[in-house]
């Protein structure tokens, strides 16, 4: 679905009976995304009108989760066509797929920084979810979360400066964010239920994420303080994995 900030006129892209997921704009005219329609996950390209739908990856494994690199010229996933989780990183076009990470531990949900130098991903590598930066070719890991709660759902700031991430190590799923440098800790979402899946604007300034604080999944929008938590989709239907155009 590609919705306006405001909530109005959702667009059904995919239309396809199998599941098709985890959209991601790769550069304002491209969208990667995830389906099953030819048997198990893959990750496909299209264009914003649906259009030109390709497969990239056709590993016997789930290949899910993409995000695409600032320039637009690559992506970076989880697959696990190795036997668990890792990360891998491809050409947008498909080509040149080489893996990232090498643990047995689960390692997924990962995003380019803004200068496509880094990547953050999740991973349980530590014994618990934690959120890791590393160099675009799989070097200079740092577990910059260190926290016995569960640590997910990076997201990063589009000046590279900050990372928001969800976690319930305060019994709840709440958003936080924290710099690079693992400075600037805060918490931004002091709801009591599950928000989880934060995800950008552009221009750094609002946050959007998936709450089920009014009793179903619904994606709310707040300025990257924290302030004006805003309902933004406002049906009973679940609502969820925003991602903003860049
Ligand atoms: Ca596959
Ligand atoms: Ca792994
Ligand atoms: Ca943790």
């Amino acid at each position: 679905m590609i919705t306006g900030l405001d909530g109005a006129n959702p667009v059904n892209l995919t239309n396809h009976p199998a599941s098709d997921m985890d959209p991601c704009w790769c550069g304002n005219e491209n969208l990667a995304f995830v389906s099953d329609r030819d048997g198990d996950l893959n990750i496909y390209m299209m264009s914003a009108d649906g259009a030109s739908q390709t497969r990239l990856t056709d590993s016997p494994g789930a290949d899910f989760a993409p995000s695409c690199s600032p320039d637009g010229g690559q992506i970076v996933y989880t697959s696990t066509a190795d036997g668990n989780d890792e990360i891998y990183v491809m050409n947008s076009d498909g080509s040149g797929q080489m893996r990232l990470t090498s643990d047995s531990a689960p390692d997924n949900l990962a995003a380019w920084s803004s200068d496509g130098s880094k990547i953050v991903f999740a991973s349980t590598r530590d014994g618990n979810w934690e959120v890791y930066l590393m160099d675009s070719g799989g070097g200079g890991l740092v577990n910059l979360t260190n926290d016995p709660g569960e640590d997910s759902s990076p997201a990063w700031s589009p000046n590279g400066s900050q990372i928001a991430f969800s976690s319930n190590r305060n019994g709840f799923w709440e958003i936080y964010v924290i710099n690079t440098d693992g400075a600037g800790f805060a918490q931004l979402t002091i709801s009591g239920l599950a928000n989880t899946a934060p995800a950008w604007n552009a221009a750094g300034s609002i946050i959007v994420f998936q709450t089920n604080r009014d009793g179903n999944d619904e994606i709310y929008w707040m300025t990257s303080d924290g302030s004006l938590q805003t309902n933004l989709t406002t049906n009973v239907a679940a609502d969820g994995a925003p991602n903003l155009e860049r």
